[in-house]
């Protein structure tokens, strides 16, 4: 087990850019005062969330979401703010001609555009210094006989198979599942069996990315996430919570233990040490609160989880397995969550010479009042029309 301060330190939570514009169901968008109104604007606002919380380093971009003309320039912005671009984001998801699908689509044409996007996204990331290319496909059909599903796979295959002979030697491919929506029949990448397959037939550079709103309800994600990290295979988390199905709310808000239990096989499988190379990423949406509080708010949702993993006393809790010990070994687990960790968790932001209370510096700072001064017209999200 990684040590309290040591895994505290390793903890790197990535926020989205897509979390501050501005988002909604496709219900209603509910404009929000000071929201940014381009990416550099975004990356700004992903700068007051590592400057309050200590563990915000990067911040991921959404392609076309934060298409700009210069992301070398993007990326010198996010250095000049204390941060880094974290992660792209393809999206192959919101074209006409994707009605039918992407890189699973029937039409030749339909998969070559899709698959040329998938490549200038790694351009970018040659750019921006990024590791990570996510791709989430919202591929699928909605009635039996639609397409053969086979053949779906046998073009995901193809498409995946040229985009990761692309790569550089130091960048990664991630594959996030997803179970359904939009498509509601069949999803080409549906679970994490789906993704593991195509990552271990591609090779070492592609790993699995856990949506954890992503799974039928009462799926056991730990359960996921420890035979990930056994087989080398996760590579990141989009953290999120759901309480129907992929809400997009704040992580560790809808299910804390749930979390909790995430984060001790995360701690206990050694996925907190850099090594591994495990992503901490949020997506989420703040359609109704405030959306820098939001993701501080995450943050230390993210860092309570962790810290309560890493008080699981694991030599008792080894104990208390070898002997069979099945009340005395939950135990251990339970009295570790039950910890109330803030005030652990303000001495470490202390120590780093930051206020105990990031959300109360963040609101005492005056940056809200500032960036609704000097911003009209904040640009929406991409989410909900
Ligand atoms: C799909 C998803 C995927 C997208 C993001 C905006 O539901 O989780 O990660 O890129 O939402
Ligand atoms: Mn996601
Ligand atoms: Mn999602």
């Amino acid at each position: 087990m990684t040590d309290f301060t040591t895994g505290l330190d390793d903890l790197a939570i990535e926020t989205p850019s897509w979390a501050y514009g501005n988002s909604g169901t496709r219900f209603k968008v509910f404009a929000q005062r000071g929201v940014p109104r381009d990416p550099f604007e975004k990356v700004a606002d992903a700068a007051q969330v590592h400057a309050f919380t200590g563990a915000a380093p990067t911040v991921a971009l959404h392609i076309p979401w934060d298409r700009v003309p210069d992301y070398a320039a993007l990326a010198d912005h996010a250095v000049d703010h204390g941060v880094r671009l974290g992660a792209i984001n393809a999206n192959v998801f919101q074209d006409d001609d994707y009605m039918l699908g992407s890189v699973t689509n029937p039409d030749p044409k339909v998969r070559r555009k899709a698959v040329d996007h998938l490549l200038e996204c790694v351009d970018i990331m040659d750019l921006t210094g990024s590791r990570d290319l996510k791709l989430w496909f919202s591929d699928g059909t909605n009635y039996p006989g639609q397409d053969d599903i086979r053949a779906r796979q046998d073009r995901l295959s193809e498409a995946l198979t040229e985009v990761y002979a692309r790569l550089g030697d130091d960048q990664r491919l991630l594959l996030e599942y997803k179970l359904f929506e939009p498509a509601f029949y069949t999803t080409d990448v549906p679970d994490w069996g789906t993704s593991f397959l195509h990552c271990v037939a591609l090779g070492p550079k592609a790993v699995v990315c856990v949506d954890t709103g992503h799974h039928a309800p009462g799926t056991n994600i730990e359960f996921i996430v420890a035979l990930l990290l056994r087989a080398g295979r996760l590579g990141a988390f989009d953290f999120n919570s759901r309480f129907y199905a992929d809400d997009d709310l704040m992580v560790g808000a809808a299910d804390p233990f749930q979390l909790f239990r995430i984060m001790f096989e995360v701690v206990s499988g050694g996925g907190l040490d850099p090594a591994t190379g495990v992503a901490f990423m949020l997506d989420q949406c703040h359609n109704i609160e405030p959306k820098i509080q939001g993701q501080i708010r995450s943050v230390m949702n993210a860092q309570e989880a962790t810290a309560k993993a890493l008080l699981v006393d694991a030599a008792a809790l080894k104990a208390a397995q070898a002997e069979g010990d099945v009340l005395g070994a939950n135990a251990v687990l339970m009295d570790a969550y039950n910890t109330d960790v803030r005030p652990l968790l303000a001495g470490w932001r202390e120590s780093r010479g930051l206020d105990g209370d990031p959300i109360a510096a963040y609101k005492a700072s005056g940056y809200f009042e500032k960036i609704v001064a000097e911003r009209v017209g904040g640009t929406q999200a991409g989410w909900g029309a």
